[in-house]
């Protein structure tokens, strides 16, 4: 599949820029982040210059899906940790800042870096949540 687009990610991808590359295939394409929220912390990338994860094909989908918890062993392994976050963020609003697609595996050592979130949750309400999953299941394809 072409890189057809010129994200930092596909310079990355064709070597025209350098990264720590973890892992290489038909598909997908993984690197140490440049700014870790802790050691390990590494992206995972479609070949495919899809900008979020809504745009992105099965092909590329099911190849990233099948190296994901590969990737993470080995980060996990590497730097003696247990536990992890992936994120996987789409649109400005939603902390996006490189327009296409990537995984983000941070390792969390416990007490130390890692990812940092606030959650903001509130109880689902039963009558919105009847007609979101409606509306949802109406929707898939
Ligand atoms: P996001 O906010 O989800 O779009 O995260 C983009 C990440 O990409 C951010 O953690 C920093 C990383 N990044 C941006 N430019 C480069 C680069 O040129 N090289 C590497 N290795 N990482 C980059």
């Amino acid at each position: 599949m072409g890189v057809k687009e010129n994200s930092i990610f596909s310079q990355i991808i064709e070597g025209k820029i350098p990264s720590h590359k973890l892992y290489e295939d038909e598909f997908v394409f993984s690197f140490l982040d440049v700014n870790p929220q802790s050691p390990g912390h590494a992206l995972v990338v479609p070949k495919e210059p899809a900008k979020t994860l809504d745009e992105l094909s099965e092909e590329s989908a099911e190849a990233i899906g099948r190296v994901l918890p590969k990737i993470s062993r080995a980060i996990l392994k590497a730097t003696r940790t247990k536990e992890f976050n992936i994120l996987q963020n789409n649109g400005p609003n939603a902390f996006q800042s490189v327009f296409h697609v990537h995984f983000h595996i941070i390792p969390k050592i416990p007490g130390g870096p890692g990812l940092e979130i606030p959650f903001v949750t509130s109880p689902l309400d039963q009558d919105e949540a009847r007609s979101l999953t409606a509306e949802i299941r109406k929707n898939l394809d």
